[in-house]
């Protein structure tokens, strides 16, 4: 094997493992929160030394910037597969919250990022700034369902995206407080039909 391919083999693997000890990160943030979390139990969890958990990660603040981050990533992706379907753009908002809902469910990712945006002020490194990415992403895509007349008339598409991004921030909060997140699916159907159907008014 050729130098460069050696090369490109190791670079691969070395990927594949920060993503291991970030998954494994994620769980653990979310399972028991920043401070119950050290890095010697997601060394012991990911069956790593510490040393090698240390060679992907700084520390355990990078670590949950990284998991904050990828969690923003991972709804630009959505946001991105969705809008691959050429929806209408209420259709492209409600399928965007479906899968939203189904991501705060099955992605430890999500539940941790989640879980450590509450904790912010704890976590010794600044995190992105929450709901921000939301309220842009909802702004826009309300704006298009204005265009197309799909928008409640006199509704604002930033008032609209307000009112989405804190009560779904908030029944998420409340499902996981409650029940881990196993009502989720029904909240999220009630917020959709009370809320989503009054801004969104089927044709
Ligand atoms: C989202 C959380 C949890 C908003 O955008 C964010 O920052 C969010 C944590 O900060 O949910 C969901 C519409």
């Amino acid at each position: 094997m050729t130098t460069t391919g050696h090369r490109t083999l190791k670079q691969e693997r070395a990927v594949r493992t920060r993503k291991q000890v970030l998954d494994t990160a994620a769980e653990l943030f979310a399972e028991r929160g920043y401070a119950g979390t050290s890095v010697v139990d997601i060394a012991e969890r990911v069956g790593m030394t510490k040393g090698a958990v240390y060679f992907h990660f700084k520390n355990k603040e990078a670590m949950a910037v990284a998991v904050v981050e990828g969690n923003y990533q991972l709804w630009l992706d959505i946001l991105k597969e969705v809008r691959a379907e050429g929806l209408d753009p209420r259709e492209t908002i409600l399928q965007l919250l479906d899968r939203t809902t189904e991501a705060f469910i099955g992605e430890p990712m999500v539940q941790a990022a989640t879980r450590l945006q509450s904790e912010r002020s704890l976590i010794g490194a600044p995190l992105p700034e929450p709901y921000v990415g939301w309220l842009k992403m909802l702004t826009d895509l309300f704006e298009e369902a204005g265009e197309a007349g799909q928008l409640k008339e006199g509704v604002s598409p930033r008032a609209a995206a307000h009112v989405v991004v804190a009560s779904f921030y908030g029944v998420q909060h409340v499902s996981d407080v409650l029940h881990r997140r196993a009502d989720l699916i029904d909240r999220w159907q009630e917020l959709r039909a009370i809320t989503l159907e009054t801004v969104l008014p089927r044709a």
